[in-house]
């Protein structure tokens, strides 16, 4: 019974080591009617990230964008994630730094996913796109290889948006802290809507560019298969020392 409480614990502990938990107000977005009594207040709900779960596995990082709306109920919403992995000193372009989108990183970002749920959450679709110092380059989307870069509508109705990057196309590797920051757009040149990285409004109108605030960090780690491995191993080596 004890050891069959150890194995719980360390599955719950390999599990808890490649999850991190980015949370996001509600209510700070881009809604048409928080800054500008002129404009109806929209709600714009498919817009307002609550929270992004990041996770690794042995080929991929995911990210798991929680927006408080329904996306399945919703036709349009674009899902930016701009990443620094160090590699070079990355670019802080709009276009398409920024994916086009009217918005200032702060800083050089070396790659970034555009990604949307604009056809009533039927579907989850993006490109991965990295600078190479000089030049940005479409590493890969879901509709070309659709390998280094996937999403997943599974959970569109609970508001969940996920995204998968490989890490060999991020270059990276177990104990690799990538920097990063989530947006909200719509179409065109719109400003982010909402930042994971900014508690308060990133804008101030739909006309302005918008404001990262400082990005976040995330370590890749073990794969958990291979964590729990290491601790069942130790296990058994405990046993046999007994
Ligand atoms: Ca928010
Ligand atoms: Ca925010």
């Amino acid at each position: 019974m004890k050891n069959l409480m150890t194995v719980a614990a360390v599955a719950a502990l390999a599990g808890a080591a490649s999850a991190e938990v980015y949370s996001d107000n509600t209510g700070s977005h881009l809604d048409g009617g928080d800054l500008h009594s002129f404009y109806a207040d929209q709600g714009f709900d498919h817009l307002d990230i609550a929270q992004v779960e990041v996770t690794n596995d042995a080929s991929f990082i995911y990210f798991d964008i929680s927006i408080v709306g329904d996306i399945d109920a919703t036709n349009w919403g674009k899902y930016i994630i701009g990443m620094d992995t160090g590699a070079n000193a990355g670019d802080n372009s709009t276009d398409p730094g920024s994916w086009n989108r009217n918005v200032d990183w702060g800083r050089g970002i070396t790659d970034f996913v555009g990604s949307w749920a604009d056809d009533g959450g039927s579907g989850a679709g993006g490109e991965l796109r990295s600078f190479d110092g000089t030049n940005w380059n479409l590493t890969d989307a879901t509709y070309l290889s659709n390998t280094d870069i996937m999403g997943s509508d599974a959970n569109h109705a609970s508001g969940i948006h996920r995204i998968a990057v490989s890490l060999s196309a991020l270059g990276l590797g177990v104990g690799d802290v990538l920097e990063f920051d989530v947006f909200s757009s719509g179409g065109g040149a719109d400003p982010g809507v909402d930042h994971l990285s900014r508690s308060d409004f990133s804008s101030d109108d739909w006309a302005n560019g918008s404001v990262a605030g400082a990005f976040l960090s995330y370590t890749i780690v073990p794969a958990p298969s291979a964590v729990a491995l290491v601790g069942l191993g130790g296990l058994v080596a405990g046993r046999r020392r007994r």
